[in-house]
């Protein structure tokens, strides 16, 4: 006996027809970026590199030789690299030699932008489940090395873009030192965050300065989202609204989300409004608890919790905010 066709099937393809057409209505014209296309895989294997070296911790042989790898990585893109070098005491009186590595591309153009993030990371997993991992340095995988990720995959794209190119703007490149020694616990918050508290007081150039900042921390953990963060609202509310409308646009608002409001954190940003250029802190939350990454501080913040899809995000919203700066 054959089964009958049931009507349903028999009226699919008119359903079809009319979806389609109702869908050609109603499906706004598609946004066309002038942006090219942000790599996930180099911003990836630019993280993965840093990692190689061992976690990156303040007066470690790991530290300096990374320290040179991230330089002579931005001067193979052209960038113009100047380091800033000064000494510095952590909270507990330890010395400690720092280097802030400045890129800065396109170096002529008289408009320029900041995208900032630190390179060092923390020598304690003090917020590992397992007490014993306390005094373990942290590879730094996604709170450290995954901003420098994709810092170094925007200079390569710049780099790559034909002088046709239609960037208004230069854009400098500030890898922080010695941001993540602080002390824990809601301890001193001048204890985090030594070498943009160096740049603040003293810029790497003479009448340097730029027209705003953008500050990326922890852009490259799995389970991710980004709320926008309290500091940033109150200090640069348009800045706030460029990124996030920016991401809108190329379809990342799942990543860029209004849906939270995002805490207020002492990070970098802070050291660069304290210097007079406004800047915003483009940091990750844990999307089901909405508090740091679960990877925060712990041993597990390494190359496996690293999302290709949330540096993708990151970088292709930082590409469309460099393409689209007038
Ligand atoms: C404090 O914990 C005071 N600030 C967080 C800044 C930070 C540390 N970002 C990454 N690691
Ligand atoms: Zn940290």
């Amino acid at each position: 006996m054959s089964t009958p066709t049931p009507k349903s099937l028999l009226l699919l393809p008119l359903l079809l027809a009319l979806a389609a057409c109702g869908e050609k209505k109603t499906t706004p014209t598609a946004y066309i970026s002038p942006a090219p296309d942000f790599c996930a895989d180099s911003a990836y294997a630019y993280t993965q590199a840093q990692c190689d070296f061992g976690p990156r911790v303040m007066n470690s042989a790991a530290h300096d030789s990374c320290g040179d790898w991230i330089a002579a990585k931005f001067e193979s893109f052209g960038a113009i690299v100047t380091n800033q070098y000064a000494d510095a005491k952590l909270f507990d009186g330890t010395p400690v030699k720092m280097r802030n590595i400045i890129a800065s591309c396109r170096p002529d153009a008289p408009g320029r932008i900041i995208i900032s993030g630190h390179w060092d990371s923390r020598p304690w997993a003090d917020n590992d489940p397992d007490e014993s991992h306390h005094a373990t340095p942290i590879d730094g995988a996604n709170d450290g090395a995954s901003a420098i990720g994709v810092m170094l995959e925007l200079a390569r794209q710049i780099s790559l873009a034909p002088d046709t190119a239609d960037i208004a703007i230069g854009v400098d490149f500030i890898c922080w030192d010695a941001e993540d020694s602080g002390m824990s616990g809601g301890g001193d918050s001048n204890s985090w965050c030594l070498g943009s508290q160096y740049w603040s007081g003293k810029r790497h150039a003479d009448g340097y300065t730029a027209r705003y900042g953008i500050n990326l921390d922890m852009v490259g953990g799995d389970n991710t989202v980004f709320y926008r963060e309290q500091f940033s609202m109150a200090y640069a509310p348009a800045i706030v609204d460029k990124v996030w409308a920016a991401a809108q646009r190329i379809g990342q608002g799942k990543y860029f989300s209004y849906e939270e409001s995002g805490g207020a954190v002492t990070d970098d940003h802070l050291q660069v409004i304290q210097g007079g250029i406004l800047c915003i802190d483009v940091i990750g939350s844990d999307r089901e608890d909405g508090g740091f990454p679960r990877t925060w501080h712990t041993v597990n913040d390494n190359m496996q919790n690293i999302s290709k899809s949330t540096l993708k995000a990151v970088g292709q919203t930082m590409l469309e905010v460099i393409w689209t700066e007038r």
